[in-house]
C-alpha cells in the first residue's frame, strides 16, 4: 500500500495519523503540486494506491484504513456531521490560501473569496459550538477538526480568539503522540 501526499496537508495528516494508529504497512511518498497533477485525476493529495485500488479522497482512504484494521468508520451521525462541516470550512480555507499563493489573488480582489472567508468565520463559530472534547482518543470528526485548526494556525489562516472549545480541542490533540509526531515543521 502506498500513500502520496505532502507533510503539510491536513487531509494527508489525518490519513497518516490513522495509519500510525492502525499500524498498517504503507509507504509514504512525498508529492508536490506538479506531481499530484500528473498522478491523480483530481490533482489533489492524498492519493492511496493498494494494488488495483486507487482512492482519491481522504474520506474514502480513512474508511479503507479503519475497516482494513477491523474498525468502524462513523457509527455516529453527529460526529459525521462534525467531520463534514469541518471539511467544508477547510476546503474554503485551502481555496483562499491557494488562490493567494498560486495567483496572488487576495480577499479584496474577489467577491467569491469574500464569501468563502465569511464561510470560514461562521463555520469556525459553528464548529466551536459543536465540539466539546475532554479526553483522548479523539473521535474521527474531532481529529479532522484538530488537523484543520493546526494547519490554519500554521498557515496564519485562522484565529481562535474567543473560540475556546476549539482552542481546548487543539491543546488536547497535541497531547496525542501521533498528532504531535505528524505536525508540520515550522
Ligand atoms: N476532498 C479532498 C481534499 C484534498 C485537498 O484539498 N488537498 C489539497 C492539499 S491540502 C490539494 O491537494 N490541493 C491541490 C489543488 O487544489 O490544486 C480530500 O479530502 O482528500
Amino acid at each position: 500500500m502506498k500513500i502520496y501526499g505532502s507533510f503539510t496537508s491536513p487531509f494527508v495528516r489525518h490519513c497518516r495519523i490513522a495509519l500510525l494508529e492502525t499500524n498498517l504497512a504503507c509507504e509514504f511518498i512525498e508529492t508536490d503540486a506538479a506531481h499530484s497533477a500528473k498522478l491523480s485525476p483530481t490533482k489533489k493529495v492524498p492519493l492511496l494506491v493498494d494494488d488495483d485500488l486507487i482512492l482519491t479522497d481522504s474520506s474514502s482512504i480513512l474508511k479503507y484504513i479503519r475497516e482494513k484494521a477491523g474498525l468502524h468508520f462513523f457509527a455516529e451521525i453527529n460526529d459525521f456531521e462534525l467531520f463534514n462541516m469541518t471539511n467544508t470550512v477547510l476546503d474554503a480555507c485551502v481555496n483562499i490560501f491557494l488562490l493567494e499563493s498560486f495567483d496572488g489573488i487576495k480577499l479584496s480582489d474577489s467577491k467569491y473569496l469574500q464569501r468563502q472567508n465569511g464561510r470560514v468565520l461562521s463555520g469556525l463559530k459553528a464548529l466551536n459550538s459543536a465540539v466539546l472534547a475532554t479526553q483522548l482518543p479523539l473521535t474521527e470528526g474531532q481529529l479532522r477538526l484538530a488537523c484543520f485548526l493546526d494547519w490554519g494556525l500554521y498557515r496564519n489562516r485562522i484565529d481562535l480568539f474567543e473560540l475556546d472549545n476549539l482552542s481546548k480541542l487543539l491543546v488536547l490533540a497535541k497531547k496525542d503522540k501521533y498528532f504531535a509526531d505528524t505536525a508540520p515543521e515550522s
